[in-house]
């Protein structure tokens, strides 16, 4: 399978999850304020994997892949450590790490919010007050002004409904919310902050700006037909309900796919396998139903993350092929897919869950040293980007 020759290859990852010492947010104050009475976070970010000073090493890793792109995020709580003051030394820093990453033929795809916040946003109430929109928008003008020289591709909030869904719904992610009101009132605030980022944005730089949409399909059985009404509501929710409001202004489309989901007399039942380490269950269709269901938007997509805990590297070079061999497909039928980004170049801190989940191509050793080691997988993925070939 041969894939276009402007194709993008690349891995993502995310600044709380690899920067390391990301102090002045609410993840880590909640990290750090762990007590007795709560089972998690399972442990706190910490030093992560130091890239906000190992970046050089990190992009010469990807360029030893042959990709041909990098995508990662600024901090917001760096940036504006405090409502209204931008520091520039932060800023600074991300022009340093992204004019390097260009100088190594990496191409940025840069995302402004990747789940956390500032504290100062966070006390006052983060994305339930609807002021917040405005005042993201207004930190996206400011590093888009900074920044922009530097970003090939902006995308303003990644995953904004699993972010509404774990902090505002399950309650497992900070502020621990779980209403289904506050996680509604949070998705609406966070459509209103991509619009208004969008515009602010493209008003000081005319490079191409989308959002990043975790999208699972999903499935249903042949029980009843109420399984498939509940499986068409629950797509709806996770695609379209976000979506359509935002088109107008999205100049792409980032999507984000991990897994599907089984609707079995009303209840998500997935098979047993093959699952990932997380017990995500693996099914490579559901991406390419997801890519059709796009391309109504008849707008570019690029795969912004795809990926799968797996520590032992046994099953990551089948799963990227296997993926891909759907996003070929897809492009066959005409679907504008321009890019594969792979969940994640390194190890990195997965959440709630702490470093246990290795989502990287690249093996991060969590004894002090945090040496980097390729997996084999790495070399497969490396071997696909050269040519743009899957064998
Ligand atoms: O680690 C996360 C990332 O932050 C957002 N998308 C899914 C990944 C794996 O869970």
């Amino acid at each position: 399978m041969e894939f276009p020759k402007d194709f993008i290859w690349g891995t993502a990852t995310s600044a709380h999850q690899t920067e390391g010492n990301n102090t002045n947010c609410d993840w880590w104050k909640w990290e750090v304020e762990k007590d007795g009475k709560r089972d998690l976070p399972l442990e706190p970010s910490g030093q992560a994997c130091d890239s906000y000073n190992r970046y050089i090493e990190d992009f010469e890793l990807c360029k030893q892949m042959n990709n041909n792109a990098v995508r990662l995020s600024i901090e917001w709580a760096r940036i504006e450590p405090r409502r209204g003051t931008f520091d520039t030394k932060a800023l600074d820093h991300y022009r340093k790490v992204l004019k390097s990453a260009q100088e190594k033929g990496l191409k940025t795809f840069v995302t402004f919010h990747h789940f956390t916040n500032p504290t100062w946003l966070a006390e006052m109430g983060g994305w339930l007050n609807f002021k917040t929109p405005k005042l993201f928008s207004i930190f996206a003008k400011k590093s888009a002004e900074y920044l922009g020289e530097y970003c090939d591709t902006i995308t303003t909030i990644n995953e904004p409904q699993v972010y509404a869904a774990m902090s505002y719904l399950s309650g497992t992610w900070p502020p621990n919310k779980k209403s289904l009101l506050l996680c509604l009132i949070v998705q609406i605030n966070m459509i209103r902050g991509h619009n208004m980022a969008y515009k602010k944005i493209k008003s000081v730089t005319d490079k191409p700006v989308g959002v990043v949409k975790n999208i699972s399909w999903y499935e249903y059985s042949n029980y009843t037909v109420l399984d498939k009404l509940a499986a068409k509501i629950l797509y709806f929710l996770n695609s379209d309900f976000f979506l359509k409001p935002v088109s107008k202004y999205l100049d792409f489309i980032g999507l984000n796919y991990y897994f599907t989901n089984r609707i079995v007399k009303l209840k998500i039942k997935n098979p047993d396998i093959p699952v990932n380490d997380l017990g995500w269950w693996i099914n490579y269709d559901g991406l390419y139903k997801v890519l059709v269901s796009l391309k109504k938007y008849d707008l570019p997509i690029f795969i912004t993350e795809n990926g799968l805990a797996d520590s032992n590297d046994s099953q990551r070079t089948e799963f990227i092929k296997k993926m891909l061999t759907q996003v070929h497909a897809a492009l066959s039928r005409g679907i504008k897919v321009k890019g594969y980004f792979h969940w994640s170049l390194l190890d990195n801190y997965e959440w709630h869950h702490g470093f246990w989940p290795r989502f990287g191509l690249v093996e991060v050793d969590r004894t002090d040293t945090l040496k980097r080691t390729p997996r084999k997988s790495f070399y497969d993925y490396a071997e696909i980007c050269k040519n743009g070939i899957v064998k």
